[in-house]
């Protein structure tokens, strides 16, 4: 069984029962219009994991791993947007109103698709989820279970948000999670950092990290 060097030890997993769950590279998020930007940040650093992404994906459709993306994006009629979140930050542009790029966060709109370069491929799942955990009102778990998929290989945006999110809703759901830490990023680099130590701590209270660079490493 590949055994990869991760924090806080050594992490085992079986390619056939584990699956990359790629999180929210959308244009919302990485793109000038976005939701991102329109929040105020800076959407640069979401940008730069993009190749590493690429990698990340393309060793895990050679060795067989199933490829997952996940999509924060609501209906047209925002019957799956809570009130309270379309109301967060006071937005003049806010959540399902026209932006830049289409509607913003809504399905089927420019800026909720994928950034080009990490567009699903045939063989991947796409899960469309209204919250920052992709477990919450999605069939994300019997998916998997579906599957056998019990280890977890996460990455996406942000790491803080809906990365961290999806991390501890499958850590208490009983999935083996490993963090690809280079291949996830926050509008702010010092969460995502001090995000990397809170899920390791503890002997891996949410589960282990490593770089890209130790996965190939593993399996090449
Ligand atoms: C946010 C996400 N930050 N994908 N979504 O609203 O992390």
């Amino acid at each position: 069984m590949p055994t990869l060097a991760a924090r806080p030890y050594a992490y085992a997993f079986d390619p056939a029962h584990t699956a990359v769950v790629l999180i929210d590279m959308q244009r919302d998020f990485l793109e000038p219009g976005g939701f991102g930007e329109l929040l105020g940040n800076d959407v640069r650093p979401l940008q730069a994991i993009v190749p590493a992404c690429q990698r990340l994906l393309a060793l895990a459709r050679a060795q067989g791993m199933q490829v997952l993306h996940t999509q924060e994006a609501h209906d047209p009629l925002l019957a799956d947007c809570p009130p309270s979140k379309k109301a967060r930050g006071g937005l003049a542009c806010g959540i399902g109103d026209p932006g830049p790029l289409g509607r913003v966060l809504v399905a089927g709109e420019p800026g909720a698709d994928f950034v080009p370069a990490l567009k699903p491929q045939p063989g991947d799942l796409v899960i469309r989820k209204p919250g920052k955990g992709a477990f919450h009102a999605t069939g994300l778990d019997a998916i998997l279970h579906a599957r056998g998929i019990t280890h977890l290989l996460i990455a996406g945006v942000t790491t803080e948000v809906c990365v961290q999110t999806t991390m501890r809703e499958a850590n208490d759901r009983g999935y083996e999670c490993l963090l690809v830490e280079d291949c996830a990023a926050s509008y702010f680099p010092a969460f995502h950092a001090a995000v990397v130590e809170m899920l390791v701590a503890q002997g891996g209270i949410v589960g282990w990290a490593a770089p890209l660079a130790a996965l190939e490493a593993a399996l090449l």
